[in-house]
């Protein structure tokens, strides 16, 4: 088992080189700041376990001011790969104003025990709106999720 964890500063402190020092990864350091553009893992050995230590672009946002304040939750949005998905049951109408939200990946199988309980097993197939090339197309469990809304069938 590993436990990922995060190392995350201002620009230009010297982030990916406590990480390289560390996890022996080539991340990338130079004497300017925003250098790191992507999450970059690495494992750090302790005993006989391993931490995922990953390394992460700078934070730049002051707090003070405020000034790019409203960048972080697209930027958490788009970086976690958050997943909307609007169940409709049938016989209901879809649940517009409260997405179920999951990762990037995850499957169609991943939903039923958010939505209930017994879906877990009784989920037999669904037709997803939103991704283009699915538009209500009949799909199985362990189909890709997608932004928008999904209806069940059991
Ligand atoms: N003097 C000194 N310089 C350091 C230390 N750690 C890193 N540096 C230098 O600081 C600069 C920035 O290092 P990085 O590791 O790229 O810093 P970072 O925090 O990852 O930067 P960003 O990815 O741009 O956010 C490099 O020139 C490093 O050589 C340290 O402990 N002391
Ligand atoms: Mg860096």
């Amino acid at each position: 088992m590993t436990t990922p964890t995060k190392l995350v500063g201002p620009p230009n402190v010297g982030k990916s080189t406590l990480h390289l020092r560390l996890t022996g990864s080539r991340a990338q350091m130079e004497p300017y700041p925003f250098t790191t553009q992507f999450p970059e893992p690495g494992m750090l050995p302790f005993e006989d376990i391993q931490f995922q230590l990953v390394d992460l672009p700078a934070n730049a946002v002051p707090a003070e001011s405020g000034l790019g304040l409203g960048q972080i939750a697209p930027w958490l949005f788009e970086r976690l790969g958050v997943v909307r998905v609007y169940a409709k049951l049938p016989g209901h109408r879809a649940e517009k104003s409260r997405p179920f939200t999951l990762r990037r990946r995850q499957t169609l199988a991943d939903v039923a025990p958010l939505v209930h309980r017994d879906l877990v097993r009784a989920l037999r197939h669904a037709r997803p709106w939103g991704a283009p090339g699915f538009e209500g197309q009949q799909v199985g469990p362990e189909h890709r999720i997608a932004d928008g809304v999904v209806a069940l069938h059991s």
